[in-house]
């Protein structure tokens, strides 16, 4: 199989996770996401994702896989071990809450092709742009996250979970743009635990061979 992705990319990361905790081994492909105009944006990408965003997963029959969560759940049906979602339905309901509000609500909005949008075509000044961020992942966001999880060692007590797949790399792209989350206990504190583990050490973007 082969990982389209970016070593920055908050998307590929929690696929990156996945892939450590199931111990599938993939070849990466950097799409460099900033040189060339956005490599996502290249028409050779585009026939993997025609929405021009990484993560996609290349299956060895050639079968195109796109969507982080979509590609998780495809991982979590052909390797079930360990489980990422409960298996009881309410758990389950809360684990998939908590990542469809960092995939869904939270990062949408601060992804790159937006912030790129708001400062080039719509002339808003840096300061303006980072403004968004911030008020995007806290408000609503992260600060929403933080009173939907029981918390500690992981999201949901002690069983790691998607919840804590997609609220790693949120945090770790928080911590990139200096958002100041000392407020955010819970997640402070399970940042801490999960970035000792060895499928989040593996999966961080510092480790990846395309790192900068
Ligand atoms: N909902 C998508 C989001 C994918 C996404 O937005 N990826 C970002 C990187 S984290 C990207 O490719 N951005 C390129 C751009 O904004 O031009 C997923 O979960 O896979």
């Amino acid at each position: 199989m082969k990982l389209y992705g970016y070593f920055r990319s908050t998307a590929a990361y929690r696929v990156r996770i996945a892939l450590a905790l199931k111990g599938i081994e993939v070849e990466q492909v950097r799409i460099h996401l900033v040189k060339d105009g956005g490599q996502q944006l290249k028409p050779d990408y585009l026939t993997r994702n025609p929405q021009g965003l990484v993560p996609a997963l290349e299956l060895d029959d050639g079968t195109i896989l796109t969507q982080s969560l979509a590609i998780i759940d495809y991982l979590e049906a052909v390797a079930p071990e360990p489980r990422l979602v409960p298996q009881d339905p309410t758990a389950a309901a809360k684990v998939r809450a908590v990542a469809l509000t960092i995939a869904c609500d939270i990062h949408p909005l601060n992804n790159l092709r937006v912030l790129n949008y708001l400062k080039g075509p719509l002339g808003h000044r840096q300061e303006e742009v980072d403004q968004w961020y911030r008020h995007w992942i806290l408000k609503g966001g992260l600060e929403a996250v933080e009173q939907m999880i029981e918390g500690g060692p992981f999201c949901f007590g002690d069983n790691l979970s998607l919840a804590d797949i997609c609220l790693i790399p949120q945090v770790f792209n928080a911590r990139r743009y200096k958002i100041d989350i000392s407020h955010l206990r819970k997640i402070e504190a399970i940042e801490r635990h999960c970035t000792e583990l060895p499928a989040f050490k593996a999966a961080h973007p510092a480790q990846q061979p395309d790192a900068e």
